[in-house]
Protein backbone atom coordinates (compact mmCIF):
# COMPACT_ATOMS: atom_id res chain seq x y z
CA UNK A 1 0.00 0.00 0.00
CA UNK A 2 1.30 3.62 -0.87
CA UNK A 3 1.91 5.80 1.48
CA UNK A 4 0.60 9.48 0.40
CA UNK A 5 1.41 12.90 1.97
CA UNK A 6 -0.60 15.70 1.03
CA UNK A 7 1.48 18.99 1.98
CA UNK A 8 -1.16 21.79 3.13
CA UNK A 9 -4.67 20.83 4.96
CA UNK A 10 -6.84 23.92 3.18
CA UNK A 11 -10.00 23.94 1.10
CA UNK A 12 -8.15 21.66 -1.64
CA UNK A 13 -5.66 19.66 0.73
CA UNK A 14 -7.70 18.45 3.17
CA UNK A 15 -10.32 16.87 0.99
CA UNK A 16 -8.03 15.48 -0.74
CA UNK A 17 -6.36 13.58 1.91
CA UNK A 18 -9.97 12.41 2.74
CA UNK A 19 -10.72 11.35 -0.76
CA UNK A 20 -7.06 9.37 -0.65
CA UNK A 21 -7.56 7.93 2.92
CA UNK A 22 -11.14 6.89 1.70
CA UNK A 23 -9.81 5.41 -1.18
CA UNK A 24 -7.22 3.16 0.71
CA UNK A 25 -3.89 4.69 1.17
CA UNK A 26 -2.09 5.49 4.27
CA UNK A 27 -2.45 9.31 4.02
CA UNK A 28 -0.17 12.47 6.29
CA UNK A 29 -1.73 15.45 6.24
CA UNK A 30 0.84 18.46 6.99
CA UNK A 31 0.31 21.55 7.99
CA UNK A 32 1.92 24.62 9.27
CA UNK A 33 -0.15 25.72 11.07
CA UNK A 34 -0.46 24.33 14.63
CA UNK A 35 -4.08 25.78 15.69
CA UNK A 36 -5.24 23.63 12.32
CA UNK A 37 -3.50 20.18 13.14
CA UNK A 38 -4.94 20.45 16.64
CA UNK A 39 -8.12 20.87 15.36
CA UNK A 40 -8.40 18.38 13.03
CA UNK A 41 -6.40 15.79 15.33
CA UNK A 42 -9.18 16.22 18.03
CA UNK A 43 -11.54 14.93 15.31
CA UNK A 44 -12.67 18.44 14.09
CA UNK A 45 -13.13 20.71 10.88
CA UNK A 46 -11.24 24.05 10.29
CA UNK A 47 -13.19 24.73 7.19
CA UNK A 48 -16.76 24.43 6.49
CA UNK A 49 -17.70 22.54 2.84
CA UNK A 50 -20.95 19.98 2.65
CA UNK A 51 -19.80 16.69 3.02
CA UNK A 52 -16.38 16.93 4.14
CA UNK A 53 -16.76 16.16 8.47
CA UNK A 54 -18.21 12.80 7.02
CA UNK A 55 -15.29 12.06 4.64
CA UNK A 56 -12.72 13.57 7.22
CA UNK A 57 -14.42 11.70 10.23
CA UNK A 58 -14.30 7.95 8.04
CA UNK A 59 -10.80 8.93 7.34
CA UNK A 60 -9.55 9.71 10.48
CA UNK A 61 -11.60 7.22 12.57
CA UNK A 62 -10.12 4.38 10.17
CA UNK A 63 -6.54 6.04 10.99
CA UNK A 64 -5.87 5.90 7.76
CA UNK A 65 -5.68 9.59 7.74
CA UNK A 66 -3.39 11.41 10.09
CA UNK A 67 -2.08 14.98 10.49
CA UNK A 68 0.73 16.35 11.60
CA UNK A 69 3.25 19.51 11.73
CA UNK A 70 6.44 16.87 10.07
CA UNK A 71 6.62 15.39 6.79
CA UNK A 72 7.59 12.11 6.73
CA UNK A 73 9.24 9.86 4.50
CA UNK A 74 6.45 8.95 1.89
CA UNK A 75 6.00 6.91 -2.01
CA UNK A 76 4.20 10.06 -3.02
CA UNK A 77 4.15 14.32 -1.84
CA UNK A 78 0.77 16.00 -2.66
CA UNK A 79 1.43 19.78 -3.04
CA UNK A 80 -1.70 22.24 -2.19
CA UNK A 81 -0.70 24.97 -0.13
CA UNK A 82 -1.64 28.57 -1.13
CA UNK A 83 -0.15 30.78 -3.33
CA UNK A 84 -1.25 34.47 -3.19
CA UNK A 85 -0.91 37.26 -5.31
CA UNK A 86 2.07 39.95 -3.72
CA UNK A 87 2.44 43.43 -4.35
CA UNK A 88 2.54 44.08 -7.73
CA UNK A 89 -0.03 41.46 -8.76
CA UNK A 90 3.10 38.71 -8.51
CA UNK A 91 2.79 35.39 -7.62
CA UNK A 92 3.66 34.35 -4.01
CA UNK A 93 5.69 31.25 -3.79
CA UNK A 94 6.79 31.12 -0.56
CA UNK A 95 4.59 28.70 0.71
CA UNK A 96 5.58 26.10 -2.54
CA UNK A 97 8.82 26.59 -1.83
CA UNK A 98 8.87 25.73 1.92
CA UNK A 99 6.83 22.88 1.17
CA UNK A 100 9.22 21.51 -1.68
CA UNK A 101 12.22 22.15 1.02
CA UNK A 102 10.91 19.63 3.32
CA UNK A 103 10.03 17.25 0.63
CA UNK A 104 13.39 17.92 -1.46
CA UNK A 105 15.01 16.45 2.64
CA UNK A 106 12.63 12.94 2.58
CA UNK A 107 12.33 12.12 -1.10
CA UNK A 108 13.94 8.45 -2.47
CA UNK A 109 14.39 7.44 -5.78
CA UNK A 110 11.30 6.03 -7.45
CA UNK A 111 8.48 9.00 -5.70
CA UNK A 112 6.59 11.15 -7.26
CA UNK A 113 5.68 15.13 -6.69
CA UNK A 114 2.76 16.53 -7.30
CA UNK A 115 1.82 19.84 -7.51
CA UNK A 116 -1.69 21.09 -7.06
CA UNK A 117 -1.96 24.63 -6.28
CA UNK A 118 -2.41 27.19 -9.03
CA UNK A 119 1.17 28.74 -10.18
CA UNK A 120 2.44 30.58 -13.09
CA UNK A 121 3.43 28.28 -16.21
CA UNK A 122 6.98 26.64 -15.49
CA UNK A 123 6.86 26.66 -11.42
CA UNK A 124 6.65 22.99 -11.66
CA UNK A 125 9.67 22.59 -13.95
CA UNK A 126 11.59 25.57 -12.91
CA UNK A 127 11.05 26.02 -8.92
CA UNK A 128 9.85 22.75 -7.84
CA UNK A 129 12.44 20.58 -9.98
CA UNK A 130 15.47 22.89 -9.29
CA UNK A 131 14.90 22.76 -5.75
CA UNK A 132 14.81 19.37 -5.65
CA UNK A 133 17.79 18.55 -8.21
CA UNK A 134 19.80 21.06 -6.32
CA UNK A 135 19.34 19.19 -3.13
CA UNK A 136 19.90 15.83 -4.05
CA UNK A 137 21.10 15.49 -7.35
CA UNK A 138 17.80 13.90 -8.69
CA UNK A 139 16.41 14.13 -11.96
CA UNK A 140 13.01 14.57 -12.14
CA UNK A 141 11.96 12.23 -14.91
CA UNK A 142 15.20 9.92 -14.02
CA UNK A 143 14.88 9.54 -10.38
CA UNK A 144 11.84 10.62 -9.46
CA UNK A 145 8.25 11.61 -10.96
CA UNK A 146 7.38 14.80 -11.04
CA UNK A 147 3.42 16.41 -12.36
CA UNK A 148 1.19 18.98 -11.76
CA UNK A 149 -2.26 18.42 -11.31
CA UNK A 150 -4.47 21.67 -11.27
CA UNK A 151 -7.99 21.79 -8.47
CA UNK A 152 -10.82 22.67 -10.68
CA UNK A 153 -13.05 22.12 -7.87
CA UNK A 154 -15.67 25.29 -6.67
CA UNK A 155 -16.11 26.07 -3.30
CA UNK A 156 -19.46 25.51 -1.86
CA UNK A 157 -19.50 21.92 -3.57
CA UNK A 158 -15.77 20.98 -3.63
CA UNK A 159 -16.64 17.29 -2.57
CA UNK A 160 -18.82 16.18 -5.26
CA UNK A 161 -16.47 18.51 -7.63
CA UNK A 162 -13.53 16.39 -6.40
CA UNK A 163 -15.12 13.06 -7.34
CA UNK A 164 -17.22 14.48 -10.32
CA UNK A 165 -14.95 16.51 -12.06
CA UNK A 166 -12.56 15.44 -15.36
CA UNK A 167 -8.74 16.57 -14.24
CA UNK A 168 -5.84 17.23 -16.48
CA UNK A 169 -2.57 15.72 -15.59
CA UNK A 170 0.60 17.43 -16.71
CA UNK A 171 3.93 15.37 -16.75
CA UNK A 172 7.35 16.35 -16.94
CA UNK A 173 6.97 12.69 -19.45
CA UNK A 174 4.75 10.42 -19.74
CA UNK A 175 5.11 8.16 -17.30
CA UNK A 176 4.62 10.65 -14.71
CA UNK A 177 1.50 11.18 -16.15
CA UNK A 178 0.58 8.17 -15.87
CA UNK A 179 1.33 7.14 -12.22
CA UNK A 180 -0.44 10.28 -11.10
CA UNK A 181 -3.33 9.37 -12.94
CA UNK A 182 -3.21 6.21 -11.26
CA UNK A 183 -3.48 7.79 -8.09
CA UNK A 184 -6.31 10.19 -8.81
CA UNK A 185 -8.32 7.46 -10.44
CA UNK A 186 -9.12 5.77 -7.09
CA UNK A 187 -11.38 8.59 -6.14
CA UNK A 188 -12.32 10.55 -9.41
CA UNK A 189 -15.40 9.59 -11.06
CA UNK A 190 -15.06 12.15 -14.26
CA UNK A 191 -12.32 11.81 -17.11
CA UNK A 192 -8.78 12.14 -16.76
CA UNK A 193 -6.81 13.75 -19.50
CA UNK A 194 -2.94 13.19 -19.77
CA UNK A 195 -0.48 16.45 -21.16
CA UNK A 196 2.61 18.06 -20.41
CA UNK A 197 4.07 20.30 -17.49
CA UNK A 198 3.47 23.72 -19.13
CA UNK A 199 0.21 22.50 -20.80
CA UNK A 200 -1.74 21.59 -18.24
CA UNK A 201 -0.36 25.12 -15.49
CA UNK A 202 -1.71 26.97 -18.43
CA UNK A 203 -4.67 25.60 -19.11
CA UNK A 204 -5.79 26.16 -15.63
CA UNK A 205 -4.72 29.81 -16.06
CA UNK A 206 -6.53 29.63 -18.65
CA UNK A 207 -10.14 28.20 -17.27
CA UNK A 208 -10.26 30.93 -14.22
CA UNK A 209 -9.38 33.81 -16.59
CA UNK A 210 -11.93 32.83 -18.94
CA UNK A 211 -14.58 33.27 -16.85
CA UNK A 212 -12.89 36.34 -15.29
CA UNK A 213 -13.00 38.16 -18.57
CA UNK A 214 -16.45 37.00 -18.78
CA UNK A 215 -17.76 38.29 -15.82
CA UNK A 216 -15.72 41.54 -16.94
CA UNK A 217 -17.63 41.75 -19.96
CA UNK A 218 -21.49 41.33 -18.21
CA UNK A 219 -20.11 43.93 -15.61
CA UNK A 220 -18.99 46.41 -18.74
CA UNK A 221 -21.98 45.75 -20.29
CA UNK A 222 -24.08 46.63 -17.17
CA UNK A 223 -22.74 50.26 -17.26
CA UNK A 224 -23.51 50.80 -20.92
CA UNK A 225 -27.35 49.02 -19.48
CA UNK A 226 -27.32 51.81 -17.39
CA UNK A 227 -26.60 54.88 -20.01
CA UNK A 228 -29.30 53.51 -22.26
CA UNK A 229 -31.45 52.73 -19.37
CA UNK A 230 -32.15 49.30 -20.09
CA UNK A 231 -31.89 45.98 -17.26
CA UNK A 232 -28.90 44.23 -18.03
CA UNK A 233 -30.57 41.04 -16.93
CA UNK A 234 -32.96 41.16 -19.75
CA UNK A 235 -30.45 41.80 -22.76
CA UNK A 236 -27.98 39.06 -21.53
CA UNK A 237 -31.32 36.49 -20.58
CA UNK A 238 -32.27 37.27 -24.11
CA UNK A 239 -28.34 37.38 -25.77
CA UNK A 240 -28.06 33.50 -24.03
CA UNK A 241 -30.70 32.25 -25.75
CA UNK A 242 -28.35 31.93 -28.73
CA UNK A 243 -27.00 28.79 -29.25
CA UNK A 244 -23.36 30.07 -28.88
CA UNK A 245 -23.72 32.80 -26.20
CA UNK A 246 -23.07 32.58 -22.59
CA UNK A 247 -22.81 35.56 -20.93
CA UNK A 248 -22.39 35.36 -16.88
CA UNK A 249 -24.08 37.15 -14.74
CA UNK A 250 -22.99 41.33 -13.78
CA UNK A 251 -21.88 41.46 -9.83
CA UNK A 252 -20.14 43.54 -7.05
CA UNK A 253 -16.90 42.49 -8.42
CA UNK A 254 -14.96 39.53 -8.47
CA UNK A 255 -13.82 37.86 -5.33
CA UNK A 256 -11.88 35.37 -3.89
CA UNK A 257 -8.61 33.47 -3.97
CA UNK A 258 -8.95 32.11 -7.28
CA UNK A 259 -10.58 33.89 -10.27
CA UNK A 260 -9.22 36.97 -8.97
CA UNK A 261 -5.65 36.32 -8.47
CA UNK A 262 -5.21 33.74 -11.26
CA UNK A 263 -5.19 36.12 -14.33
CA UNK A 264 -2.36 37.64 -12.92
CA UNK A 265 -1.00 34.17 -13.17
CA UNK A 266 -0.85 34.23 -16.83
CA UNK A 267 0.72 37.11 -17.71
CA UNK A 268 3.61 36.69 -15.19
CA UNK A 269 7.04 36.27 -16.94
CA UNK A 270 5.17 37.64 -20.23
CA UNK A 271 5.86 40.89 -20.25
CA UNK A 272 2.76 41.85 -21.80
CA UNK A 273 1.06 45.21 -21.43
CA UNK A 274 -2.41 46.38 -22.58
CA UNK A 275 -3.90 43.38 -22.85
CA UNK A 276 -7.91 41.66 -23.06
CA UNK A 277 -6.60 40.25 -19.00
CA UNK A 278 -5.47 43.38 -17.56
CA UNK A 279 -8.14 44.98 -18.89
CA UNK A 280 -10.95 42.56 -17.46
CA UNK A 281 -9.57 42.21 -14.23
CA UNK A 282 -9.16 46.02 -13.65
CA UNK A 283 -12.91 46.23 -14.49
CA UNK A 284 -14.01 43.51 -12.09
CA UNK A 285 -12.12 45.13 -9.55
CA UNK A 286 -13.17 48.72 -9.97
CA UNK A 287 -17.09 47.51 -9.58
CA UNK A 288 -17.03 47.62 -5.90
CA UNK A 289 -16.05 51.61 -5.85
CA UNK A 290 -19.12 52.11 -8.98
CA UNK A 291 -21.31 50.20 -6.17
CA UNK A 292 -19.93 52.03 -3.31
CA UNK A 293 -20.59 55.13 -5.27
CA UNK A 294 -23.99 54.61 -5.98
CA UNK A 295 -24.98 53.87 -2.04
CA UNK A 296 -23.45 57.07 -1.26
CA UNK A 297 -25.77 58.61 -3.69
CA UNK A 298 -28.59 57.16 -2.73
CA UNK A 299 -28.01 57.49 1.23
CA UNK A 300 -26.99 61.18 0.74
CA UNK A 301 -30.19 62.16 1.61
CA UNK A 302 -30.26 60.73 5.03
CA UNK A 303 -28.89 62.54 8.03
CA UNK A 304 -25.98 60.05 9.56
CA UNK A 305 -27.17 57.29 7.00
CA UNK A 306 -26.55 53.65 7.79
CA UNK A 307 -26.42 50.73 5.56
CA UNK A 308 -26.68 46.77 6.22
CA UNK A 309 -24.51 44.60 3.98
CA UNK A 310 -25.87 41.49 3.65
CA UNK A 311 -23.68 38.75 3.25
CA UNK A 312 -19.93 39.34 3.54
CA UNK A 313 -17.84 36.19 1.50
CA UNK A 314 -17.08 36.82 -1.59
CA UNK A 315 -19.74 34.81 -3.08
CA UNK A 316 -22.89 32.80 -1.73
CA UNK A 317 -22.89 29.96 0.51
CA UNK A 318 -19.54 30.02 1.55
CA UNK A 319 -18.04 31.77 4.69
CA UNK A 320 -14.38 32.57 2.56
CA UNK A 321 -13.98 36.71 2.40
CA UNK A 322 -10.66 36.49 0.86
CA UNK A 323 -10.58 38.95 -1.81
CA UNK A 324 -14.49 39.64 -1.10
CA UNK A 325 -15.50 43.31 -2.97
CA UNK A 326 -17.15 43.48 0.14
CA UNK A 327 -14.65 44.36 2.00
CA UNK A 328 -13.81 47.02 -0.51
CA UNK A 329 -17.35 48.47 -0.16
CA UNK A 330 -17.54 48.54 3.46
CA UNK A 331 -14.08 50.36 3.56
CA UNK A 332 -15.15 52.97 0.92
CA UNK A 333 -18.29 53.38 2.42
CA UNK A 334 -17.03 54.10 5.98
CA UNK A 335 -14.65 56.51 4.39
CA UNK A 336 -17.55 58.61 3.06
CA UNK A 337 -18.91 58.67 6.74
CA UNK A 338 -21.41 56.10 6.29
CA UNK A 339 -22.31 53.85 8.97
CA UNK A 340 -22.11 50.35 8.26
CA UNK A 341 -23.07 46.84 10.15
CA UNK A 342 -22.56 43.68 8.41
CA UNK A 343 -24.84 40.38 8.59
CA UNK A 344 -23.38 37.41 7.33
CA UNK A 345 -24.68 33.90 9.44
CA UNK A 346 -21.35 32.03 7.37
CA UNK A 347 -18.59 34.10 7.72
CA UNK A 348 -16.40 33.47 10.95
CA UNK A 349 -12.98 34.12 12.36
CA UNK A 350 -13.01 37.70 10.98
CA UNK A 351 -11.47 40.80 12.54
CA UNK A 352 -15.01 42.85 11.16
CA UNK A 353 -17.27 43.18 13.11
CA UNK A 354 -20.26 41.27 12.99
CA UNK A 355 -24.10 41.75 13.86
CA UNK A 356 -27.03 39.96 13.98
CA UNK A 357 -30.16 40.07 11.63
CA UNK A 358 -31.96 42.92 13.51
CA UNK A 359 -29.43 44.62 14.97
CA UNK A 360 -27.58 45.38 11.65
CA UNK A 361 -31.26 46.63 10.19
CA UNK A 362 -32.33 48.27 13.61
CA UNK A 363 -32.16 52.06 12.03
CA UNK A 364 -30.91 51.36 9.08
CA UNK A 365 -31.41 53.31 5.35
CA UNK A 366 -30.38 51.23 2.73
CA UNK A 367 -29.95 47.44 2.81
CA UNK A 368 -26.87 46.46 0.62
CA UNK A 369 -27.47 42.58 -0.50
CA UNK A 370 -23.96 41.46 -1.40
CA UNK A 371 -23.81 37.64 -1.62
CA UNK A 372 -27.16 35.27 -2.26
CA UNK A 373 -26.54 32.58 0.73
CA UNK A 374 -29.46 30.66 0.07
CA UNK A 375 -30.20 31.09 4.15
CA UNK A 376 -31.45 34.81 3.50
CA UNK A 377 -34.37 33.31 1.45
CA UNK A 378 -35.38 33.08 4.96
CA UNK A 379 -35.34 36.55 5.72
CA UNK A 380 -38.63 38.37 7.39
CA UNK A 381 -38.40 41.33 5.21
CA UNK A 382 -41.08 42.71 6.98
CA UNK A 383 -39.83 42.64 10.01
CA UNK A 384 -36.78 43.90 8.53
CA UNK A 385 -38.31 47.02 6.77
CA UNK A 386 -40.31 47.31 10.28
CA UNK A 387 -36.83 48.30 12.07
CA UNK A 388 -35.46 50.14 9.19
CA UNK A 389 -35.34 54.09 9.22
CA UNK A 390 -36.06 54.20 4.94
CA UNK A 391 -36.42 50.78 3.20
CA UNK A 392 -33.88 51.00 0.28
CA UNK A 393 -32.64 47.37 -1.46
CA UNK A 394 -29.69 47.27 -3.22
CA UNK A 395 -29.83 44.15 -4.45
CA UNK A 396 -26.40 43.28 -6.57
CA UNK A 397 -27.69 39.20 -7.37
CA UNK A 398 -31.10 39.70 -8.11
CA UNK A 399 -31.84 37.97 -5.28
CA UNK A 400 -35.26 39.42 -3.77
CA UNK A 401 -36.07 40.64 -6.97
CA UNK A 402 -37.73 43.86 -7.65
CA UNK A 403 -41.54 43.28 -7.38
CA UNK A 404 -41.24 41.61 -4.49
CA UNK A 405 -39.48 44.03 -2.07
CA UNK A 406 -41.31 47.15 -4.06
CA UNK A 407 -44.31 45.52 -2.65
CA UNK A 408 -43.29 45.50 0.82
CA UNK A 409 -42.58 49.15 0.46
CA UNK A 410 -38.62 49.40 -0.74
CA UNK A 411 -37.35 51.60 -2.78
CA UNK A 412 -35.31 48.82 -5.52
CA UNK A 413 -31.94 49.14 -6.77
CA UNK A 414 -29.16 46.82 -8.68
CA UNK A 415 -26.86 46.42 -10.72
N1 LIG B 1 -19.15 36.03 -10.09
C1 LIG B 1 -19.84 37.04 -10.77
N2 LIG B 1 -20.65 36.69 -11.81
C2 LIG B 1 -20.82 35.39 -12.20
C3 LIG B 1 -20.11 34.37 -11.53
C4 LIG B 1 -19.28 34.72 -10.48
O1 LIG B 1 -19.71 38.23 -10.44
O2 LIG B 1 -21.57 35.15 -13.14
C5 LIG B 1 -18.25 36.36 -8.99
C6 LIG B 1 -18.63 35.69 -7.67
O3 LIG B 1 -19.59 36.43 -6.98
C7 LIG B 1 -17.30 35.62 -6.96
C8 LIG B 1 -16.30 35.44 -8.10
O4 LIG B 1 -16.97 35.83 -9.28
O5 LIG B 1 -17.02 36.83 -6.29
C9 LIG B 1 -15.74 34.03 -8.26
O6 LIG B 1 -16.73 33.07 -8.01
P1 LIG B 1 -16.92 31.75 -8.90
O7 LIG B 1 -18.05 30.99 -8.35
O8 LIG B 1 -17.00 32.11 -10.33
O9 LIG B 1 -15.53 30.99 -8.75
P2 LIG B 1 -14.60 30.51 -7.50
O10 LIG B 1 -13.49 31.51 -7.38
O11 LIG B 1 -15.39 30.23 -6.28
O12 LIG B 1 -14.03 29.13 -8.09
C10 LIG B 1 -13.32 29.15 -9.32
C11 LIG B 1 -13.87 28.05 -10.24
N3 LIG B 1 -13.38 28.22 -11.60
C12 LIG B 1 -14.18 28.20 -12.67
O13 LIG B 1 -15.38 28.07 -12.60
C13 LIG B 1 -13.51 28.36 -14.00
C14 LIG B 1 -13.47 26.68 -9.70
O14 LIG B 1 -13.87 25.66 -10.60
C15 LIG B 1 -11.95 26.64 -9.48
O15 LIG B 1 -11.52 25.37 -8.98
C16 LIG B 1 -11.60 27.69 -8.47
O16 LIG B 1 -11.94 28.97 -9.04
C17 LIG B 1 -10.12 27.60 -8.17
O17 LIG B 1 -9.79 27.12 -7.06
O18 LIG B 1 -9.31 27.91 -9.04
Amino acid sequence: MKKISVLGMGYIGLPTACMLANSGFEVLGVDINEDIINKLNSGKLHIEEPELEKIFLNAFKNKRLKVSLELEKSDVFIITVPTPLDHGNKANLSYVISAVNKIRDKIEKGNLVILESTSPPGTTRNIIGKIITDGTGFVAGKDYYLAFCPERVLPGKIVFELVNNDRIVGGIDKKSSEITENIYKTFVKGKIFLTDLETSELAKLAENTYRDINIAFANELSLICRDYGIDVREVIKYANMHPRVNILNPGPGVGGHCIAVDPWFILENTGRKDTLIEKSRNINNNMPFIISERIAEIVSRYKEPKVAIFGFSYKEDVGDIRESPAVVINNELIKKGIKVSIYDPLVTNTKYNLSGLEDSVDGSDLILLFSGHSVFKKIDLVLVSGLMRNRNIFDTRNFFGKKTVEKLGFNYHNI
